[in-house]
């Protein structure tokens, strides 16, 4: 590891260029969260072609985001870091591309910083972005800083709730126009209990009704219908609520979520009983969570064609 640093000291140049840096800077503790590194260049000119990607502690159940044309594999140095590797694949010097690893946050406090050094590695040459800033010291004057995300403080999250071991997270409202009949919702819940539980729907003052609903494929039609039982929470188990799936739905509504806007929203659990969240609105026909840490927007966008097709289903 000594002869790497000594490299990328050598072979690095000094002029400043896109720093490697994480797509989503903050987020709340006891979440799932994406890190998504995007690279921003190679090292002098030469492609990249290897990325290696540090894993902070309190970043769990890490695994890689498949990405076409490299294999990725969590390796452990020889000094127990464990990390997260991408090879076999070549991105040019000029262009710009993230490589992504999902895992947990755990009970981190608010404030606090996670840093994940990130390693290029070329065919003769390397960029290790791994400097921290001392105290006291701003980061933008590191040449070379790891990536960094810090812990939001919980009180400010739109979009969040716990009761019991239910954990409720990035649940959101989809925006729609004024006379549309109905609204999608959508959210993770994370079930880190031993019992299983159920999302039976909710209730809220926008909508007249609140069902949890299904989406699939019949005779090549996108229908829906309600979960007569509810939406099972296995436990120990992540059950996700997104466009094209599973998802809430609004009904007689009385006033339509209009973007920028938040709601609030009484889910209801079979076993953890009535629990409170406020949602934030997404702009119409938006695909993922539009809360304050930036996250959906580098790819995983989802469009369905679900906002119409309610419009005449109900
Ligand atoms: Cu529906």
């Amino acid at each position: 590891m000594k002869n790497l640093m000594m490299m990328a000291l050598v072979l690095a140049p000094t002029t400043a260029f896109a720093h490697a840096s994480l797509e989503t800077k903050t987020a709340p503790a006891n979440s799932a969260y994406e890190a998504a590194i995007r690279i921003g260049h190679g090292c002098d000119g030469q492609p990249t072609l290897e990325v290696r990607v540090e894993l902070p502690d309190g970043f769990t159940d890490a695994a890689p985001v498949a990405k076409d044309g490299w294999e990725a594999s969590l390796a452990e140095t020889a000094s127990g870091v464990r990390e997260i590797v991408w090879q076999g694949g070549s991105l040019p010097a000029d262009a710009k591309e993230t490589f992504a690893i999902t895992g947990r946050l755990g009970d981190l406090p608010a404030g606090s910083a996670l840093a994940f050094p990130t390693r290029q590695v070329c065919a003769d040459a390397q960029i290790a972005w791994v400097e921290r800033a001392a105290p006291g010291v701003d980061p933008h004057s590191l040449d070379r800083p790891a990536p960094v995300l810090t812990i939001a403080d919980t009180g400010a999250v739109v979009g969040a709730a716990h009761a019991g071991d239910l954990a409720i997270e990035r649940a959101w409202v989809r925006g729609v126009p004024p006379g549309a009949p109905v609204a999608g919702g959508y959210l993770t819940i994370v079930n880190s209990g031993t019992a299983p539980d159920r999302l039976l729907g909710g209730s809220t003052d926008f909508a007249g009704a609140v069902e949890v609903h299904e989406m699939a494929m019949t005779n090549g039609m996108m229908t829906m219908a309600p979960l007569p039982e509810g939406l099972p929470l296995p436990p120990g188990e992540t059950v996700t609520l997104s466009p094209g799936g599973y998802h809430l739905m609004f009904l007689e509504l009385s006033a339509p979520p209009k973007p920028g806007d938040t709601v609030t929203v009484t889910l209801d659990f079979a076993e953890a009983g009535p629990v409170e969240v406020t949602m934030p609105v997404s702009q119409f026909g938006a695909g993922a969570f539009p809360g304050g840490d930036g996250a959906g927007g580098h790819g995983h966008g989802e469009g369905d064609a679900h906002g119409t097709s309610h419009g005449s289903s109900h």
